[in-house]
């Protein structure tokens, strides 16, 4: 049986209004940077995906999507030899070290999932079936997300920004009592049963202060903290003691997975990852030297829903745990989240989102409902979320105008205070 076959593919980058959260990299700038990718097929179906937004992510879907005319979007295998061949010898890249090592399995699978998700959405619109369907079937009919706390200025530097910027409400959080205010303020609006800290941000000890201080205000919250592999082995060492006891797990305390099975060995936390173990080359060597106990995952880059739920089994083999980590995003990107999300049985902890810290949309509103900290799986076929095109095109001439295009904390971060110390890890 032949399905919808892709006649164009269009990708649009777009720039949205973002805070400047602190983490081991420098300070998110003003704009953060995605792409909506979107499919038309010859049965009259389209298909929607969001991905990264930077220069050399551009690139890789821009270089694939002319080879896609013409696949099926039932045929994926076929979508995957396509990008593959279309991206031959790829420079491997990432838009942040954030996510780990780049590889070129990486880059292809990036570039892959992209499309992937787009052609998941189209499925489900020619059955008339969501993703978490086509995926194997919904096992909760809400998915549960984390509070993601950042330790933040109020503004961003006044040379960063134009005279008109709007800046967010949120106020500046570089203490535990501005963290537990942030906290205070993101439980009551979604009602969020989890709590994450981005860490790595200022020395090891006043980071546990504020996990202290969380502990103290949320007695029933699960906590985590995420220092980005900003401390060293030791540092780790020293600091582990102070939060067994206090956190459900600590993520990427260190660097590697020689590292983290290191810290593994000495304590009691359980340790998870979004930068060790990010492609399933880093898998044998986790493996080996048992360096995690959860695993973070991320359509954007593992490569799709497909290769998400072969990174669920092979947790699941492991005894891994299996938590979902977030980039910022739009709704697209937070409907695939969940709509995979809602397909995963063994996902053990709360997902990650930025969606609190993010003030501009792409979809048609009402599709994304939360309700205590959950968002409910969307209703319609698909993804569920409709482009709003008005909005795409005003964040594409924000876009266009903002000048900004990769994401560079870093650079950033120098501008605002050039003595800030730049060797990793800091602490
Ligand atoms: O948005 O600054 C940030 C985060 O640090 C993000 O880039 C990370 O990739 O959330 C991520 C993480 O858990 O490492
Ligand atoms: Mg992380």
């Amino acid at each position: 049986m032949a399905g919808p076959k892709i006649t164009h593919v269009s990708v649009t980058p777009v720039a949205v209004l973002d805070a400047p959260l602190l983490n081991a990299s420098g300070v998110h700038e003003p704009y953060q940077l995605r792409s909506v990718i979107e499919i038309d097929t010859d049965a009259g179906l389209s298909g929607l995906a969001e991905a990264y937004g930077d220069d050399p992510t551009l690139a890789n879907l821009r270089a694939a999507a002319p080879a896609l005319v013409g696949v099926d979007v039932f045929d994926l295998n076929e979508l995957n030899r396509r990008v593959a061949l279309a991206l031959g010898a790829v420079t491997p890249g990432s838009p942040t070290e954030l996510v780990g090592r780049a590889s070129r399995q990486k880059t292809v699978a990036q570039t892959y999932g992209a499309f992937e998700v787009a052609c998941y959405d189209a499925q489900g619109k020619a059955t008339d079936l969501r993703v978490c369907d086509l995926l194997g079937g919904a096992v909760r009919d809400s998915v549960p997300y984390s509070a993601y706390l950042f330790y933040r200025w109020a503004k961003h530097p006044e040379h960063a920004v134009p005279d008109d910027y709007p800046e967010d409400d949120w106020g500046a959080a570089l203490d535990p009592d501005g963290i537990v205010t942030q906290a205070r303020r993101m439980v009551d609006t979604y009602g969020f049963g989890s709590l994450k800290l981005k860490g790595g941000v200022f020395e090891p000890e006043a980071e546990v202060e504020a996990i202290a201080a969380l502990r103290d205000a949320f007695p029933d919250l699960p906590l985590r903290l995420d220092p980005n592999a900003n401390w060293s082995v030791a540092t780790s060492l020293r600091v582990t003691p102070r939060l067994e006891g206090l956190l459900e797990y600590l993520e990427d305390p260190t660097e590697g997975n020689p590292g983290m099975a290191e810290v593994a060995r000495k304590t009691t936390l359980p340790l998870a990852t979004n930068m060790c173990v990010t492609s399933f080359e880093e898998i044998p060597e986790a493996a080996a030297l048992d360096s995690v106990a959860v695993v973070l995952s991320d359509h954007h880059y593992w490569g799709g829903f497909r290769a998400s739920q072969r990174l669920a089994g092979i947790c699941d083999t492991f005894g891994w745990g299996l938590s979902m980590h977030s980039n910022t995003h739009l709704g697209i990107s937070l409907a695939a989240m969940t709509q995979l999300a809602a397909a995963t049985p063994n996902l053990t902890y709360a997902c990650d989102t930025h969606s609190p810290w993010q003030r501009e949309e792409i979809i048609e509103p009402g599709a994304l409902r939360w309700s205590q900290g959950s968002l409910a799986v969307p209703e319609g076929p698909g993804l569920g979320v409709e482009l709003d095109r008005d909005a795409l095109a005003r964040l594409h001439e924000q876009y266009l105008a903002c000048g900004l295009r990769s994401r560079d904390d870093k650079t950033a971060m120098l501008r605002a205070d050039p003595s800030w110390p730049t060797h990793r890890p800091r602490f």
